[in-house]
């Protein structure tokens, strides 16, 4: 049954159906399918099939935008699940996030944020195009331990170098850990912009908030 519910899931994106996707991910929930592999092994290779169908040619933007409709959809069902396992938890830690300036792609960061806060962490999402100085500001404001920042072109993963150096200009970076993922992020991009650490999916940026707020408790014994 869930090979087939994933199948069905991965279509309903293709399908750019927000009904459909959001029926099979009330129907997954009820026969017990973990929130998570709802998404990963579901939703997201259809958002996959999506970006290499955009990417030769065979489907066009509104097309791309539809889907992502569908995935919203999904996710609407999906998320309270994956936060209610945060909700028992004790603090983990401050976290500020947002997608890059100049790009609007939210998905892969809302699902950050979602895992995140069921993992405990406190995070402000700052939404899309949010430029250094407003994630400096937020990161003030809030007293964040880490600030996150996603980027899904090529172009816009350079705007998150200027994340970085806000938030040194601000004189904050001793204290706030910062860490950046996105499709063309690399572990390898982060240390050339100076950041503290890079993860390629959702679940590995819990691990990395877990092990940077590990390394800032380190510290300041
Ligand atoms: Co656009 N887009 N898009 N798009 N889009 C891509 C990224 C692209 C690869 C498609 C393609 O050509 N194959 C391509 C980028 C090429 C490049 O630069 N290398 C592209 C393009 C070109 C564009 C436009 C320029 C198209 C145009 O206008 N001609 C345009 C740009 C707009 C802008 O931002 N200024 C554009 C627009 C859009 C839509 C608005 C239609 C829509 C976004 C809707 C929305 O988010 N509300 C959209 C979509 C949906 C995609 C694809 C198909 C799917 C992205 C997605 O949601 N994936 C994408 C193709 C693809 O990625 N295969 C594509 C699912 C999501 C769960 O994964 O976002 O990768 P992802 O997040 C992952 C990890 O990356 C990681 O964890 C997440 C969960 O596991 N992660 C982090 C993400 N952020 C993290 C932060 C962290 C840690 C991990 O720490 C802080």
């Amino acid at each position: 049954m869930p090979g087939d519910t994933f199948l069905a899931m991965r279509q309903s994106i293709v399908d750019r159906a927000p009904d459909t996707a959001s029926t099979l991910a009330q129907e997954a929930l009820a026969a017990g399918v973990a929130p998570l592999d709802a998404i990963n092994d579901g939703y997201v290779p259809g958002m996959q099939a999506v970006g290499e169908q955009f990417a030769k040619g065979q489907m066009f933007l509104p097309d791309m935008m539809a889907s992502a409709e569908a995935m919203r959809a999904a996710m609407a069902v999906v998320d309270p699940e994956l936060k209610k396992l945060g909700a028992e938890r004790t603090m983990a830690g401050v976290v500020v996030l947002g997608t890059t300036k100049g790009d609007i792609h939210e998905i892969g960061k809302v699902l950050v944020g979602t895992l995140l806060t069921a993992h405990g962490f406190r995070v402000h999402d700052l939404g899309v195009d949010v430029s250094g100085e407003k994630f400096a500001e937020k990161a003030r404001e809030v007293n964040a331990d880490i600030v996150g920042v996603s980027a899904l072109l090529t172009t816009t993963m350079r705007n998150q170098k200027d994340v970085v150096q806000a938030i040194e200009k601000a004189g904050l970076r001793s204290q706030i850990r910062i860490m950046v993922g996105g499709a063309p992020v690399t572990r390898r991009w982060a240390e050339e912009i100076g950041a503290d650490g890079y993860a390629k999916d959702a679940m590995s940026a819990v691990t990395l908030a877990q092990e940077l707020i590990q390394q800032k408790l380190q510290t300041m014994s």
